[in-house]
Order: C-alpha cells, then structure tokens, then sequence
C-alpha cells in the first residue's frame, strides 16, 4: 500500500481509493509499532477520501518526511563506481571507489535533514559554486527506529560532481546543501524486499526536450538492502526512524550538467514517479 504526505494529512491508497490514516504525524506513521495493522484497518473500515485518486483532490503532496535524517550509501553499482573512479582519477583518486566497491563495508555517508528535502513538484537545487552538477536516481529506503524496512521511496541525491571531483573530503559539500535531496511521491509499505526486476529510471527535460534517459534495476545494486540498513544502524539509533538512498546506477555522461529550469523525473516501478524543477542558488 502507499501511504502519502499531504497538507490535508496522511492518506494511504489502496485499488485507487485514498483513505485518511488517523494519526496526527509523520512521525508517529514511521514509529507506529503494527503499521500494517493499522493500515489494514484503515482500509478496511472504508472511510476513503471521496473515493477519488489524490492527484485530483486538490490536496498538495508534501515530502514524506517530518524528523528523519537522510542517509545515503554510495558506490553500489557498477557504473557509479566507474564513473567515481574516473572523476577523482586527478585527485588520486583511482582506487579508493574500487576498494570500497568491493569492501564488506559499504560508503554511508550523512546526506540531509528534513528542511533539505524537497517533496514532489518541488525546487531541487545546484549550488552556485559548482560547475557539473547531476541528479542521482535511487531506490531509497523508509526503515523504523528498530532497523526494520518499512518502505520504499524515490529518491533524488543531488551531486556537484566537479566538487567531489577536486578531493573527495570536499564530498559532504558536494552532497548536502539546501535543496539537495528530493523525496516521494509516496512510500511503498511493504515487509518484502523489492524484486530485482524493479526498474529504475530517469529522464532530464530541457523545455521540450529529453537531454538524457537512462535506466538501471535493482539486478544491478550490489548491496542486499538489509545489510546496508545493518551497517548504518551499527553504534547509531534513529528514534524518529531513517530514510537510507541506496546508490545510483545511472550517471549521466561526463559533458552533461543539470541547468536551471531542467525538469528531472524519476519513475521507480511500483512505487511511482518523483518530478522537480532545477533551480540554481536561491532565485524564487
Ligand atoms: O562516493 C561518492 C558518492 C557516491 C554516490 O552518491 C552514489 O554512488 O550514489
Ligand atoms: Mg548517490
């Protein structure tokens, strides 16, 4: 089921019918201790917003999170790896993306807090400073304060990848800025993992155009899920919960950068597609 943010509350979908879920927060949706239950009962006892798909009721999507940090995990596929190894090459950097590729330990690092997120429709943003900045389609991952997986998400990590490029101690920079990380439309609830079949794509419109299309699928993602959640619940607890992005295994050629104005869509199959504008610095 799916359940949503808005500014009417939190609705859950099931067969096209939206239902109000009873609970006042966010948070207290990630913390609930039988949230099947609850969602199941909600459904059950039909009480559903009009019967009419939220996209047409006039509500506004927000992005679903309310105290949970962000976290990402990096170097997870293949061509991210490739293309890592290939930027930092200068800043000798030609093996260390290898290494952690193929390390037991994965690359986590801290990637937003909740003001950073933008939800769907909303401004992502490129920093002013950088000059080769990318969007990062990734499977991201809704877990509870005791480490399980409760959902699934589209995320959007924003990279400046000329920043991470000239010394990858520059990379919190290159990753965590206002408006660097997009999340939504929705959250898949579900206890089963993702099948690996799960496609995962992203389209970059310039006006009419579409400047790049790629896709990638979880066949591609090294890394089981539940053993990048175990790593980052390692000596770490998350009383609100956590959102984890698992990596991106689509990168746009070298001579690409996003421009304002830029639409970015991301579809992950069965969870939904994720749509921002690009804007640069804080123009309106
Ligand atoms: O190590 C740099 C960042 C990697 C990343 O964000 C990714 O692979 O998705
Ligand atoms: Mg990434």
């Amino acid at each position: 089921m799916k359940v949503y943010r808005t500014d009417k509350g939190l609705f859950v979908e099931s067969e096209g019918n939206c239902y109000r879920i009873p609970l006042d927060s966010w948070d207290a949706l990630v913390t609930h201790d039988d949230l099947h239950g609850l969602l199941h009962s909600v459904v059950a006892k039909g009480e559903h917003a009009a019967g009419i798909a939220l996209a047409t009721s006039g509500v506004t999507l927000l992005a679903p999170i309310e105290s949970q940090e962000v976290w990402a995990a990096g170097v997870t596929y293949y061509r991210s790896r490739n293309a890592r190894m290939e930027e930092s090459k200068t800043a000798g950097g030609g093996s260390f993306y290898d290494r952690v590729y193929a390390a037991e330990r994965p690359e986590l690092f801290f990637k937003a807090t909740p003001h950073r997120v933008v939800g769907p429709g909303g401004n992502v943003r490129i920093r002013r400073d950088a000059n080769w900045s990318v969007p990062e389609p990734e499977l991201t991952l809704l877990v509870n304060p005791g480490g399980e997986i409760i959902g699934y998400t589209v995320g959007n990590d924003m990279s400046s990848r000329d920043i991470e490029a000239e010394n990858p101690l520059y990379l919190p920079q290159a990753k965590v800025y206002d408006g660097s990380c997009a999340l939504g439309p929705c959250v898949l609830i579900t206890p089963e993992p993702l099948p690996v079949s799960t496609k995962i794509h992203l389209e970059i419109l310039r006006g009419e155009a579409v400047e790049f299309s790629g896709s990638t699928s979880l066949k591609e993602l090294k890394r089981d899920p539940r053993s990048l959640v175990e790593f980052l619940f390692r000596d770490n607890s998350f009383p609100r919960g956590a959102f984890l992005m698992t990596g991106t295994g689509v990168v746009p050629p070298d001579a690409f950068t996003l421009q304002s104005g830029d639409r970015i869509r991301i579809t992950i199959d069965a969870i939904g597609t994720l749509e921002n504008v690009v804007i640069q610095g804080f123009q309106a």
